[in-house]
């Protein structure tokens, strides 16, 4: 008997699309178990541990796995084929991943809530509602100040991620051209990096940095559907880099 898998996500978070994106590569039959914000805290410390409250985690059987990059290594383990670490390239897919975990993946999260900030009008449009109404908007602004501080998002740190954007942009395209993501199968990197991307394409003001990239078409291959649109004018121009870096 194969072990029954269970995911346990939040609905718009990208480590967890990465994380169902692996699963459905590998055809893997799983339960996806959506929490919702805030009492997941407490439901995800009782199946995973304390301390590991954020998500995606998944269950095999009773065996509590925690983390996408940890979610992505045992489902290698337990389906090989097709892989997320394909032959003699799987240490440097292995790196790549480690780096869109570690030096990307917060960046879906800050400069989203973060240009929110600025248009709060637009979060209707990440539940693929039209944009909030005044009601919604006291609401969002409400809810957008909690986001700012849960992820000790400042305006400082938003201008200092932005400023580092086309650098990172630029290091997506090094692992395209070297062949270790954007192939016709995704690896882990493709994932853990796409997922990241497919989030930061909903902010208007980044359509100049990463369009017609290998990180956007990655992100549209393997996400293809993601609702949100932060119109392009949120964040203080001054913020913006200029160039993509070369
Ligand atoms: N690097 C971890 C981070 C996961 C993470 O921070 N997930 C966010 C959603 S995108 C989360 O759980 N946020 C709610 C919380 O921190 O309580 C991973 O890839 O699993």
């Amino acid at each position: 008997m194969p072990p029954q898998l269970t995911l346990h996500i939040l609905s718009t978070s990208h480590p967890c699309m990465a994380a169902e994106a692996a699963l459905r590569h590998k055809g893997l039959e799983y339960e996806r178990v959506a929490f919702t914000p805030g009492s997941h805290v407490e439901e995800m410390a009782k199946l995973y541990g304390e301390g590991n409250t954020t998500v995606p985690g998944m269950l095999v059987d009773d065996e509590p796995v925690h983390g996408s990059t940890a979610i992505f290594a045992r489902l290698e383990e337990l389906k090989p084929e097709p892989s997320l670490y394909p032959g003699s390239d799987a240490a440097a897919v292995r790196e790549a991943e480690e780096w869109g975990d570690r030096e990307l993946q917060d960046l879906g999260r800050r400069l989203a809530w973060g240009a929110l900030h600025f248009r709060p009008e637009a979060m209707g449009t990440f539940a693929g509602n039209e944009p909030l109404d005044p009601a919604g908007v006291d609401f969002a602004m409400r809810f957008l100040r909690g986001t700012w501080k849960y992820h000790k998002i400042t305006a400082e740190r938003l201008a200092s991620d932005l400023a580092g954007l086309p650098e990172k942009v630029a290091h997506i395209e090094s692992l395209a051209a070297g062949g270790l993501i954007g192939g016709d199968q995704p690896t882990a990197a493709d994932l853990q990096i796409g997922a990241t991307i497919r989030v930061l394409l909903t902010v208007g003001d980044l359509d100049r940095l990463l369009g017609s990239t290998a990180g956007e078409a990655i992100a549209r291959r393997w996400f293809p559907d993601y609702a949100g649109r932060i119109p392009a004018g949120a964040f203080p121009a001054g913020w913006l880099p200029a160039a993509a870096a070369a």
